[in-house]
């Protein structure tokens, strides 16, 4: 068993020789037709398919698992998925192919004098609930934390959310999507009082237009981007890639259009002025369904511990917004977003026509930001000032990373602050929870208490003693690990991590858990577009292997609250999720029960007598709107949505002499995150065998590096040494640099800077100020 870094990383090595070489690194945009595969996988004989969502991105994929005498041998796109229609991309035609990787997790490890020991799973189940108990008993409910997924199914974090704060009662419940879906939650609510899209990718089909404000889809949502690209092809839609660094998304698009990293504010309230000034807004949209609303200003970066922020919203009237916006005028904007003038009229001219339909995309580069909500606020503005919402082809979409971030995360709500429906904040959602879950009402704590850097913050201190990770990889994927890591590493905290591979996170473990892979237990998903998807256990998995609902259960069973977790092993999933749909009855958020789930290739919620509603707030699809109008934002009190008042505020670090570059940072087709799972997978570690930091050709020709070259990254907090990249994969702006965080070896992470939105408390991992060296 390969449980320390360096075995690990000879093991990975050794991977990278034997892998056969495959094209994965030419496939633009990562996409293969099923064939291929299945045609190698009939000549093995006849196969089993079991259709399940891909194990990877939000997109949320259809597969088709073929099974040959109780392995998984080939997978291809379910030509039946409206999502994919057959389509998969290198991560998800490869996926099954890490699972028995030798270095898998089979069995319990648990640290004694140092060293890992084999262990019964009974036996280091025992162990965590009574270390789980005691350190309650010595320390308070709130000295026991876990920290959970969006890749984490339904049912599991619906159990570790019930564990939490309905059996034990503390919040002390956050997870990686605090990294990721935060703004964009916080986002929907301040604007329309409901998360996520109103839309669905059915969009794409009707769009004259697409705009991307700083994402990569054609590396981070292939399948997504192909279908766009189709209807480039077909219909002569456009594509117009907005963004601080040129990927393989620009390249692909119509046209290119370059910012200075954070003033995507400005250029977002140049367009609203833009459209009000040119006489483009839609009035009577306006007058029916929207307020105008202004928050607090200069609301600081999260980088004290404890840092606490609450926005005030105060009423405003359309003059006064006009009003505000005289600050952002296409020619003042352009002096420092280097977004010219003419390129601000062309994208307000395209939101501006009324006869073209425009679909906005975005992920990371707006959510993880220091000023996020109010970015997913500024493009909301944008759709609303011109009614271009919650339409076929016009609408606002966010979309999500992770392959249950919304249906987990957001939909279970495995936030400190959240509740299966509702917040913790509220009596009404609190009761309700106490009535499904069997338990005293008081015993729900109407404080939120830790989100994910505040959390590792507390562990550092010495506040939480005991922390439980399932599904995430945190000392590779946190911002500004040189702190955390050394943080985790401290004797004052119990560490328990369940995963499927050895990470830089077991590794500081004081029990290793094994979890089952995706196809080796039973689930359920919800992608982006709100589309709830069910698989079947289909292999099973080695050794010891526990589903992680399971193992949570069996926990919580052992620190005496087995009447509340009545669960059996055989058909949990079913009987949590049902459980679990309780809390979203009713038209506005109805969940599909199992039985169409089964049946279907996913369901769209709300899901209303049968049927999906795709695209919500619009009295025409969306059977929850009941106020007489063509479009009903029922999430806030008076059915209106927000525009709302948000100024340009700087980045809390900027490029200066001594640190002179920004660092951006984000990922590549080929690797999953942190890297666990796809350096795993021989052809996708081939085809991108290492990290790297991408350069400027200018700025490499005025430092004297080559590509190749090694460079070391610095900034205030860690450095990094890696390759230099220069005219390969992407292109940075002249003055950044960019690496992807997929390498546990080469960890950017402890040069980035644990700075969040005050309001959503997510992390800005594409901004902070570096140095270089040639070393
Ligand atoms: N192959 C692959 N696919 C994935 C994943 C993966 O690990 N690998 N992960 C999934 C997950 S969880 C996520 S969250 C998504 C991420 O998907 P993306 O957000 O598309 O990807 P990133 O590489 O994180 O971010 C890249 C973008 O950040 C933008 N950016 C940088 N600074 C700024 C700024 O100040 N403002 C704005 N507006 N943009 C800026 C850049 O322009 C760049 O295009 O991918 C999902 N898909
Ligand atoms: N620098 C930088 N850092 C970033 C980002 C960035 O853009 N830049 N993006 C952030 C974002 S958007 C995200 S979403 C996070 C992602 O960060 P993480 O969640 O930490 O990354 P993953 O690699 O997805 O970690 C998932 C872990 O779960 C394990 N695993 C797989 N299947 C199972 C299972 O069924 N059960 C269990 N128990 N374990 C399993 C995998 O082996 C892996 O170790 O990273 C964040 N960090
Ligand atoms: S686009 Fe996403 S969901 Fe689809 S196959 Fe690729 S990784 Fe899987
Ligand atoms: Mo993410």
């Amino acid at each position: 068993m390969y449980t320390s870094l360096s075995s690990r990383r000879l093991f990975i090595k050794q991977m990278a020789k034997a892998a056969a070489i495959t094209a994965a690194a030419g496939m633009f945009p990562g996409i293969i037709f099923a064939g291929e595969q299945e045609r190698a996988a009939a000549a093995q004989g006849d196969l089993e398919w079991k259709k399940g969502p891909c194990r990877f991105c939000g997109v949320g994929c259809g597969i088709l698992v073929g099974i040959k005498d109780g392995k998984a041998v080939a997978v291809k796109g379910d030509p039946r998925s409206k999502v994919n229609k057959g389509l998969l991309c290198v991560k998800g035609y490869h996926q099954t192919m890490c699972i028995q990787s030798k270095d898998r997790l089979t069995h319990a490890l648990v640290k004694k004098n140092g060293t890992y020991v084999k262990t019964p799973l009974d036996e280091a189940l025992d162990l965590v609930a009574s270390k789980m108990k005691e350190t309650i008993e010595k320390h308070g409910k709130d000295s026991v934390a876990m920290y959970t997924s969006g890749q984490s199914t339904i049912p599991e974090g619906y159990v570790a959310s019930k564990l939490m704060k309905g059996a034990i009662g503390t919040n002390n419940l956050d997870c990686n999507a605090r990294l990721c879906m935060a703004s964009a939650v916080a986002g929907f609510l301040t604007t329309f009082g409901a998360d996520e899209p109103m839309g669905c990718y059915e969009d794409i089909e009707h769009a004259d237009y697409f705009i991307t404000w700083g994402n990569n889809m054609a590396e981070m949502h292939p399948v997504l981007f192909s279908r766009m690209l189709e209807q480039k092809q077909r219909r002569g839609a456009k594509i117009v890639d907005f963004a601080t660094r040129t990927t393989r998304s620009s390249t692909a698009s119509d046209r290119s259009i370059l910012f200075e990293p954070q003033t995507d504010l400005a250029v977002a309230n140049a367009i609203c002025y833009e459209i009000i000034e040119n006489g483009w807004m839609n009035k009577s949209f306006v007058e029916k369904h929207c307020n105008f609303t202004k928050g607090l200003t200069n609301i600081g970066y999260g980088l004290e511990d404890k840092f606490a922020f609450k926005d005030k919203a105060t009423p405003i009237d359309f003059e006064a917004y006009r009003e505000f916006l005289q600050d952002y005028t296409p020619e003042k904007v352009a002096k420092y977003s280097k977004v010219s003038v003419q390129d601000i009229k062309y994208l307000a001219a395209i939101y501006g026509d009324p006869n073209k339909k425009v679909v906005s995309y975005w992920c990371m580069g707006m959510n993880q930001h220091t000023r996020g909500t109010w970015m997913n606020n500024l493009v909301y503005n944008i759709h609303l000032l011109t009614g271009k919402i919650s339409q076929p082809g016009n609408g606002p979409f966010s979309l999500t990373g992770q392959p249950s971030a919304c249906g987990t995360a957001r939909e279970v709500g495995t936030f400190t602050h959240k509740l299966p429906k509702g917040v913790v904040t509220n009596e009404k959602h609190r009761r309700l929870a106490a009535k499904i879950w069997k338990v005293p009402y008081e015993r729900i704590p109407a404080k939120p208490t830790y989100h994910t850097t505040e959390m590792f913050r507390a562990v550092d201190r010495g506040d939480i003693k005991f922390i439980w990770t399932q599904v995430t990889n945190p000392l590779v994927s946190l911002p500004k690990t040189s702190r955390y890591r050394p943080a985790l590493e401290k004797e004052s905290c119990f560490v328990v991590v369940s995963d499927v591979f050895p990470t830089p996170t077991s590794d500081v473990a004081d029990v290793i858990l094994p979890a089952s892979w995706h196809i080796e237990k039973s689930g359920i998903y919800g992608n982006s577009e709100r589309r709830t998807q069910h698989w079947d256990q289909m292999i099973e998995g080695p050794g010891e292997t526990t589903p992680d609902a399971w193992m949570t259960i069996e926990v919580a069973k052992r620190m005496g609250f087995g009447d509340l977790f009545p669960y059996s092993r055989e058909n949990h999933v079913e009987e949590i999720y049902e459980e679990y749909i309780q809390f979203h009855e009713g038209k506005k958020h109805g969940m599909a029960p199992l039985k169409a789930l089964k049946r279907k290739s996913g369901v769209i919620w709300p899901y209303v007598e049968g049927k999906s509603t795709l695209w919500r707030f619009n009295a025409e699809y969306d059977p929850a709107c009941d106020n007489g109008k063509a479009f009903h934002f029922y999430g806030k009190p008076d059915g209106k949505a927000v525009i709302w008042q948000r100024p340009f505020e700087p980045a809390p670090e900027k490029p200066d002499a001594e640190y002179p570059f920004w660092l951006n940072t984000g990922r590549v087709v080929e690797h999953w995150h942190t890297g666990s799972m796809t350096r795993r997978i021989p052809v996708l570690h081939q085809a991108m065998p290492n990290a790297y930091i991408e350069l400027h050709p200018d700025d490499a020709m005025d430092y004297g590096i080559s590509n190749g070259d090694m460079v070391k990254v610095i900034s205030k907090r860690g450095a990094c040494t890696m390759p230099a990249s220069i005219n390969e994969r992407g292109l940075p702006t002249k003055g950044q640099v960019f690496a992807p965080f997929f390498d546990e070896e080469l960890m950017i992470n402890d040069v980035t800077l644990d700075a969040f939105c005050p309001i959503s408390k997510e992390p800005d991992f594409k901004k902070c100020a570096v140095k270089i060296e040639k070393v």
